[in-house]
């Protein structure tokens, strides 16, 4: 299957990588199984047909309820707003109405639970199942023995660091370090703008979970910024993407380091924690760092961060795309239909400011596009 063909398939992904035939060993024994329920099914309605039967027809009824596939879907936690609309995301889109039988587990950002909860999908021997890892490494193990077991499984979101690539079907999310880098070039563009000197920069990373992709990504965003404008980072602490744990970190921090006029907030749970620790310190959140204001940089774009936008309290969000249940059902059904797919897929994503100062930044070749955000345009988004 082409690229364009695929975006076509999943309006709002972009797929890059292998192109692969799928005529997965894994799922051999799987469309197996199906030919001989078709023949079951066949054979019970001659039978009917046969004996001329009314009530028997309930049988055929029963075996086509059982013909939804089944999936096991670990989710990591629900400790965001990023997170919540990620698994309405995949748990609508996996939908009995759409033909699926969804099995879900919330890990509750622990990867040892992670590990019980697929165990649990093997021994139920799920048809597919679908992992959002919390952090990228200590999956072979597992993955070995989903592999064995004949279940493909689908990665969403954050990455798995494993020896082999074929233990995993094909992985679902974003560019990381992109992200990092939109927001880097578009700190420089404004500052330029403002009459910032780099040197005046005093930057804080408020980090994601340690270990994870979304996290190594965007540190390392700031980090090469930091190495290529001459900005100084003064701390840099992991907040778990939680707002209570933004807000804690950043109380702290602004006793120890005053001087911090930059909260580069790794996502919007933590940022909005973060501002509220501003707050409370008598500090403002803004774009005006002259003035003494601490400009919030954030990622997710979820409702909740852009309404901080609107308000001028975040200066940037650079969206993360959650919606990735189109792109999951479509790897799934083309597995079980022995069609191409796509090893990875990236979802479309946006950036979204509180001004118009900077309006669009270079990302390598490309010129990417920051939008200001009005309300008509908070008013559209999904999430
Ligand atoms: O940014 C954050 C969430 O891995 C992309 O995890 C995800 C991140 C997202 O908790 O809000």
């Amino acid at each position: 299957m082409k690229n364009e063909d695929m975006k076509k398939m999943h309006p709002g992904t972009a797929s890059r990588g292998m192109h692969r035939i799928v005529c997965h060993p894994e799922r051999r024994e799987g469309s197996f199984k199906k030919k001989i329920r078709i023949l079951y099914l066949l054979a019970i309605l001659a039978l009917c047909l046969m004996s001329g039967c009314g009530e028997k027809n309930s049988a055929v009824t029963e075996e086509n309820e059982n013909m939804h596939i089944t999936v096991g879907f670990s989710q990591l936690g629900a400790e965001s707003d990023w997170r919540e609309a990620n698994t309405r995301s995949i748990r609508s889109t996996l939908s009995r109405e759409n033909g699926f039988e969804l099995l879900f587990d919330d890990a509750q950002q622990k990867q040892d639970k992670q590990i019980i909860a697929i165990r649990k999908f093997i021994q139920q021997e799920v048809d597919y199942i679908v992992l959002a890892p919390v952090t990228e490494t200590g999956w072979d193990a597992v993955l070995g023995e989903a592999k064995d077991a004949g279940i493909p499984v689908v990665i969403v979101d954050r990455r798995v660091d494993v020896k082999d690539d074929e233990l995993f079907t094909a992985w679902i999310g974003s560019d990381f370090a992109k992200e990092g880098a939109v927001a880097c070039e578009w700190l420089y563009e404004y500052t330029k703008a403002k009459g910032i000197s780099a040197s005046e920069l005093r930057i804080a990373d408020i980090q994601g979970t340690l270990g994870a992709t979304a996290q190594i990504g965007r540190t390392e965003g700031i980090k090469k910024g930091a190495a290529k404008y001459g900005w100084k980072i003064v701390a840099a602490e992991p907040a778990d993407y939680t707002r209570a744990k933004g807000r804690e970190v950043m109380e702290r921090l602004l006793r120890t380091n005053p001087e911090i006029n930059v909260a580069y907030c790794e996502n919007d749970n933590e940022a909005i924690g973060v501002i509220e620790a501003i707050e409370a310190a008598g500090l403002k959140a803004g774009a005006d760092i002259k003035n003494g204001e601490i400009l919030v940089i954030s990622f997710d774009a979820a409702r909740s961060g852009l309404n901080m936008v609107l308000e001028g309290k975040i200066a940037l969000d650079v969206e993360c795309n959650p919606i990735q249940g189109a792109s999951v059902r479509g790897v799934i059904n083309s597995v079980n239909e022995g069609r191409e797919y796509e090893k990875y897929t990236y979802v479309t994503e946006m950036a979204f400011s509180a001004d118009d100062t900077v309006q669009s930044v270079k990302i390598g070749d490309e010129d990417y596009r920051i939008t200001t955000l009005t309300e008509k345009l908070l008013e559209m988004r999904e999430y």
